[in-house]
């Protein structure tokens, strides 16, 4: 049963249509599914499919624009039962999280950060185009342990590499502790920026958190 359902998420976001991906939103949690299956196996496949097809020039902005409005109407619907679902409640460290300066892809990284305050992570999201300025700042002022920076361009992505070069300059890399994510980044990348913990999904981020914060 799961599969149609999962098929119809998909559908719903290459449709760029938000009504009918919060309606199956609504549906999965009425289901009793677990609304992180539902983004992973449903709704992500469809965000995949059109990133794909305007990678290859069959579909254009305006669709991905819409794709992108029926995934965040989707996660809308999930957002407050993935909260409500994360159990611990002991507060694991403080996160400091955004999309760097350049870039408004945004999905990914509230998700990450949806499921770092789930698991029992203080977190202050700076939303996008974030510069490295802020980062620091808010980091500083917080008192953070980690700062998550997330980069969908690879021409942004090289922003996640200034920002570990200045906390360097500042003496402040090892005190706050950075990771990285976002559709173009690679092992590669991370260890040639000397990051210190990557994850190409939300789940994987929060058991990078946690490794990072008992270091
Ligand atoms: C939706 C979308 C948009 C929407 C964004 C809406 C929004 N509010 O976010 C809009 C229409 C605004 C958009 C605009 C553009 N986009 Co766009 N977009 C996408 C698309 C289809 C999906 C991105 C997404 O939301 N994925 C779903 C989420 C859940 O996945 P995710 O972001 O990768 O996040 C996961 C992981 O990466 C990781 N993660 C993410 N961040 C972090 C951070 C940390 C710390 C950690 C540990 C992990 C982590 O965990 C997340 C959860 O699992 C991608 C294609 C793709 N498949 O990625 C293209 C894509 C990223 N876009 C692309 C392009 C080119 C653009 C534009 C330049 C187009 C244009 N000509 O204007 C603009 C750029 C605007 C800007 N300055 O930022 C290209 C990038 C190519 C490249 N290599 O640089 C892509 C790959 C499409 C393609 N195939 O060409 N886009």
């Amino acid at each position: 049963m799961s599969e149609k359902l999962f098929e119809a998420m998909k559908q719903s976001i290459i449709d760029g249509d938000p009504d009918q991906s919060a309606a199956l939103a609504k549906q999965a949690l009425a289901d009793g599914m677990d609304p992180l299956d539902a983004i992973n196996q449903g709704f992500v496949l469809g965000v995949n499919e059109v990133g794909y097809q305007f990678g290859c020039g069959e579909m254009f902005l305006p669709d991905l624009v819409l794709a992108g409005e029926a995934m965040k109407a989707a996660v809308a619907v999930l957002e407050p039962e993935m909260a409500r679902r994360g159990t611990q409640r002991q507060m694991l460290g403080k996160v400091v999280i955004g999309t760097v300066e350049g870039d408004i892809h945004d999905i990914g990284k509230t998700l990450v950060g949806t499921m770092l305050s789930a698991s029992g992570f203080e977190v202050f999201d700076l939303g996008v185009n974030v510069s490295i300025s802020k980062f620091i700042a808010k980091a500083l002022e917080v008192n953070a342990d980690l700062i998550g920076a997330s980069a969908l361009l690879t021409t942004t992505m090289v922003k996640q590499r200034a920002l570990i070069e200045e906390l360097d300059a500042e003496g402040l890399h090892g005190r706050i502790k950075v990771m990285v994510g976002g559709a173009p980044v690679t092992r590669e990348w991370v260890k040639q920026i000397r990051a210190d913990g990557y994850s190409e999904d939300a789940i994987g981020a929060v058991d990078i958190a946690k490794s990072l914060v008992e270091k």
